[in-house]
């Protein structure tokens, strides 16, 4: 299937910036985590010979977590804590729990977060924007966290990649998604992004499988913790576990459509020396890719940018 109808308005301004004469700078380093697929632990015990019913223990009745009665599998409850209320919260993600229903409007119904999704969710209005300017068959969310993103994405493509290199985000991403009603159309791939990018490019032919089509891919990485903020200005130098650079170059070599979530106080000009050169053909026949860089804005407050690049930026669709 084609890619989808997109929509092209726009939460926040919009600035098109061409790549900076220098082209971009590809700093690499190594990640050696294998991928696998994430398995639910089988709990189911082989039956004894004979019962003695007279000595059992008296039966446990089985755990109703967050999701309620029939998404056991999915339930991650008693993962994280599930805060209710502010006098509950650590005192350094008081903030964050003020933000909650931002984050998740459905916050209330049970969704999981572990520290670090507390401070990098991604709001859900913002989520549903950048969904909206990436509606495809395939996205990949390189960079899943606990879900916020994936959970946008599900309702605007056929099928969402979720990637994370920790169990327990992961589970929480599959919780906060079956509780959206939406964990189907999501695959979850415990796998870090370069070891997965790499086996979608080259396919182990023991597999037969063809190599994977990814339309989309999207970039939410760690920035550093909130230190991020610290300093007046962001260099993506700082992303986390490798510098911007290189994880845009491992997106583009899935595709050229990628979007890439940033501080709000980035270096502009770091954004666009990930483009190719000025009359490179990479991407652009014409040579001449630019990057759309929006700004995400919840009431008055300037929360993040999201840069789109090759057929997400409005103008390039040609690109797409
Ligand atoms: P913030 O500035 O830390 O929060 O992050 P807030 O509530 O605006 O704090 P204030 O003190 O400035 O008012 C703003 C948004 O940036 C968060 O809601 C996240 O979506 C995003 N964000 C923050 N961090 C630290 C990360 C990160 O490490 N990675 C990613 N991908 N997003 C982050």
């Amino acid at each position: 299937m084609g890619k989808k109808l997109r929509q092209t308005n726009v939460s926040g301004l919009s600035r098109f910036l061409p790549a900076l004469v220098d082209g971009a700078v590809s700093n690499s380093s190594t990640s050696t985590s294998a991928i696998a697929g994430l398995t639910i632990p089988c709990t189911t015990k082989p039956k004894p010979d004979a019962v003695d019913f007279d000595n059992q223990p008296p039966l446990k009745k089985p755990e109703v977590g967050l999701l309620g009665p029939g998404n056991e599998a999915y339930d991650a409850t008693g993962l994280v804590p599930f805060y209710t209320d502010a006098a509950q919260v650590p005192t350094h993600l008081q903030k964050y729990f003020a933000q909650r229903t931002r984050y998740f409007s459905r916050y209330d119904e049970g969704c999981l977060l572990d520290e670090e999704g507390w401070y990098s969710v991604t709001p859900e209005a913002i989520a549903t924007q950048i969904a909206e300017r990436c509606r495809c068959d395939v996205v990949l969310d390189a960079f899943c966290g606990v879900g916020g993103n994936a959970i946008a994405f599900a309702r605007t493509c056929e099928r969402v990649i979720a990637l994370d290199t920790s169990p327990t985000r992961l589970a929480l991403a599959r919780h906060n998604a079956a509780l959206h009603g939406v964990a189907a159309r999501i695959e979850f791939v415990l796998a870090d992004f370069r070891s997965f990018a790499a086996r979608i490019r080259n396919p182990s032919p023991s597999t037969l499988r063809p190599a994977r089509k990814i339309d989309v891919v999207f970039l939410s990485p760690p920035w550093g913790g909130p230190e991020y903020l610290s300093a007046a200005e962001y260099h993506l130098a700082r992303t986390e576990p490798e510098p911007a650079s290189e994880l845009f170059r491992l997106a583009r070599l899935l595709t050229p459509n990628v979007a890439f979530y940033v501080p709000r106080n980035t270096v502009l000009t770091d954004i666009t020396a990930l483009l190719p050169p000025p009359g490179s053909e990479e991407v652009d026949p014409g040579g001449l890719e630019q990057v759309e860089v929006e700004e995400e804005w919840m009431g008055n407050k300037l929360k993040a940018l999201t840069c789109y690049f090759g057929g997400l930026a409005q103008g390039q669709e040609r690109l797409f």
